[in-house]
């Protein structure tokens, strides 16, 4: 274990629904610490290298639409293992497979909608980081 940084983010559909709060404070109460954050519109270029394993998929098109679709919020979260810690927070990617008690557990009811992002790796969090953040 050691003190990591990746990089989360609050997607449209967490915004629009008014749950920052509520995701902050499960992030918080994890013991991780938000060191940096900011809202962004993302256009086009910056989804097409962020979902870039994505980009033959059918349902690409609807991720850029999607996120696009209103402001996310970015952070730079910090914690003694905080890349996988927060993926466990997190719950995993297709909603009906994501456990009571993980963030889209307990909130997502949309695999392509699913209220938050976080680095997969602490290799893809550096890169991550750098690209929203610079
Ligand atoms: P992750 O967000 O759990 O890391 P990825 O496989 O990296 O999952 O996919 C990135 C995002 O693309 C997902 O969070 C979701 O918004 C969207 N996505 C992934 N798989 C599907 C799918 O099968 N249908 C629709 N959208 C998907
Ligand atoms: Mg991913």
């Amino acid at each position: 274990m050691s003190m990591e940084r990746t990089y989360i983010m609050l997607k449209p559909d967490c915004i629009k629904r008014g749950l920052i709060g509520s995701v902050i404070t499960r992030i918080e109460n994890k013991g991780y610490r938000i060191v940096d954050a900011k809202m962004m519109n993302l256009n086009e270029q910056i989804l097409v290298e962020h979902y870039a394993h994505l980009k033959d998929r059918p349902f690409f098109k609807d991720i850029v639409e999607y996120m696009t679709s209103g402001p996310v919020l970015g952070m730079i979260v910090e914690g003694e293992n905080a890349v996988k810690g927060m993926r466990i927070l997190m719950g995993a990617t297709k909603f009906e497979d994501a456990q009571a008690g993980t963030i889209r557990g307990d909130y997502a009811f949309s695999t392509s909608e699913n209220i938050i992002h976080g680095s997969d790796s602490l290799e893809n969090a550096k890169i991550e980081i750098k690209r929203f953040f610079g």
